[in-house]
């Protein structure tokens, strides 16, 4: 049978400086979903890369005193160092300074002007002559140029526009009649309500004020908008050609997840849409604007000086640390919080307390009743019911919260195996059995919670895949396929399992939080 396929993307991160730990959040949100999907066995194509042009990379490369491509290739590939450290398993790293994204673009926008969808118009706007810039009236500063101090005054330049109101009745009637194509649902009626039922202004797709961009191939001192330059990219990629698409973008297009932060839905929901409309191209699935990630319950921003960046948090807590952190902290809808207390808090609750210490405890009790080899299962009792019952219902249940994108919940349902496990080792004392010679009943319960652990391994396996294959290792399994989980008993009696090592050190806070400050 054919594999159905799978296409999701993340938003293409600026390369104006080193992305910030909510930036990592979204590449570890859309690998925990990927991982998934590719374990449910769906074929998965997932995209993720860097949007590298625009005014603002210009200015930032010649503050640095290097070209805007040197300075964008030092920071893709700092960001992409970072996305390979915490993991994270894409499939194509792209950047919109690469020659197929660059010529396709230049494609769409003269396909666009052809049609009659792209026109030259005049783009009127509050003018600084000594900066050459224009500003919109919000951005003054007492009226006066934010970057001098000067008067401005009422200017005009020629620039092409998006006839975005062509498709305005359009995107109405779409987004009403698609329910799932914009999530959360409450995002979905901001932006019918806020921004596209007041109607859609034409959109200014042109630039003349500054280089560092995709020229307009038949008027060269424009170039392309950085927005439209930038979400094309979820089709560039993929072999999208105005003449002659691809075999590839036959089979991957429409994708069906675009996952984004909630400040950027409205680009990807109306622009978007638009430009795809545009080229006679059908739209993503679903567009997906996850919360933020706050610090100190504070927005992070690199000027606040209040940047904390996921590489750092790797070296002192490991990838999985962060990875759980982030993915189990931030609710479907809610923005999250993280502070270096609450980190180790939660590290120390449930990583090293509910999944180390059972791991730990249940192989270390397996070496020393039945000499590391696993035992069988042969007296079974009404308690151990509750207990598999539990670890087989997490599969589907996981599996239901990732088809819903709740993927804080999804993890939740995974740990909820190790929970019960715990819970099951107070409640059937193996060390009691032990003295009293109650072997076969010892060997079941020693099965049963190598066994439950196997399972939750490998439903945490796409969310924390380290740890996982560190499981694996420990158990000694090659059973880490979802097909082996669906049902109970699969672990091989007989087989030896290895040395138990702990998967987290308990971290002293205090003392921590010390050295930290020093
Ligand atoms: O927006 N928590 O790039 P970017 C969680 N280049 N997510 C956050 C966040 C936070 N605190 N701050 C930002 C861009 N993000 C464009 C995208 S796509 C065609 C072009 C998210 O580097 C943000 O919402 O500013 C976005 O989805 C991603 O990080 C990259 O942000």
């Amino acid at each position: 049978m054919e594999k159905k396929k799978y296409y999701i993307s993340t938003a293409i991160a600026y390369t104006s400086g080193k992305p910030h730990i909510g930036n990592t959040y979204e590449i570890i949100l859309a690998d925990a979903i990927a991982r998934y999907k590719r374990a449910l066995g769906y074929d998965v194509y997932f995209q993720t890369g860097t949007d590298e042009h625009g005014e603002k990379i210009e200015l930032k490369a010649k503050e640095a005193g290097v070209t805007p491509q040197e300075y964008v290739d030092k920071v893709a590939a700092d960001i992409k160092r970072i996305w390979d450290k915490m993991n994270t398993s894409y499939d194509r790293f792209v950047r919109t300074t690469d020659k197929r994204h660059e010529e396709q673009v230049q494609k769409i926008f003269k396909k666009m002007y052809d049609k009659g969808d792209i026109y030259k118009g005049e783009y009127k706007g509050l003018y600084c002559t000594p900066c050459e810039s224009f500003w919109t009236e919000s951005q003054l500063v007492d009226g006066k140029c934010p970057d001098c101090g000067r008067e401005v005054s009422v200017a005009s330049e020629e620039a092409y526009f998006f006839k975005l109101s062509k498709y305005q009745d359009r995107l109405v009637e779409y987004i009403e009649s698609h329910p799932d194509f914009i999530q959360p649902e409450s995002r979905k009626n901001e932006m019918l309500n806020n921004f596209i039922k007041p109607g859609l202004q034409d959109l200014c797709v042109s630039r003349t004020s500054f280089k560092w961009g995709i020229p307009v191939t038949f008027d060269e001192k424009h170039v392309v908008y950085v927005w439209l330059d930038a979400l094309t990219n979820y089709i560039t990629n993929i072999g999208f050609d105005v003449d002659n698409p691809t075999e590839e973008f036959k089979k991957w297009w429409p994708a069906d997840l675009h996952l984004i932060g909630k400040d950027i839905i409205r680009f990807h929901t109306i622009y978007w849409p638009c430009f795809l409309w545009s080229l006679d191209v059908s739209l993503p699935h679903q567009v997906f604007g996850h919360p933020w990630l706050l610090t100190n319950n504070d927005k992070i921003g690199k000027s606040r000086g209040n940047a904390i960046y996921a590489d750092d948090l790797a070296d002192l807590f490991g990838v999985d640390a962060v990875r759980y952190y982030v993915l189990h902290e931030i609710p479907f809808a809610n923005d999250g919080n993280l502070t270096y207390d609450l980190l180790i808090e939660r590290y120390n609750s449930d990583l090293a307390n509910i999944l180390g210490n059972l791991v730990n405890r249940t192989i270390s009790m397996a070496k020393k009743y039945f000499e590391g080899i696993v035992p069988k299962a042969n007296a079974l009792e009404d308690v151990d019911n509750d207990l598999i019952n539990t670890v087989i219902n997490a599969y589907p249940k996981t599996t239901e919260a990732m088809d819903n994108l709740r993927i804080a919940d999804a993890i939740d349902n995974v740990f909820e195996i190790f929970r019960r496990s715990n819970k099951y080792i107070d409640e059937t004392t193996p060390w009691t059995l032990a003295k009293e010679g109650n072997i076969e009943r010892l060997s079941t319960v020693i099965y049963n919670l190598l066994e439950a652990i196997r399972i939750g391994a490998i439903l945490l396996h796409p969310f924390l895949p380290e740890t996982a294959e560190k499981i694996f290792a420990q158990l000694n399994t090659d059973l880490t396929d979802f097909a082996s989980i669906e049902t109970f008993g699969g672990l091989e009696s007989g087989k030896e399992l290895n040395d138990p090592t702990p998967l987290f050190v308990r971290i002293d806070k205090e003392k921590f939080l010390e050295e930290l400050a020093q």
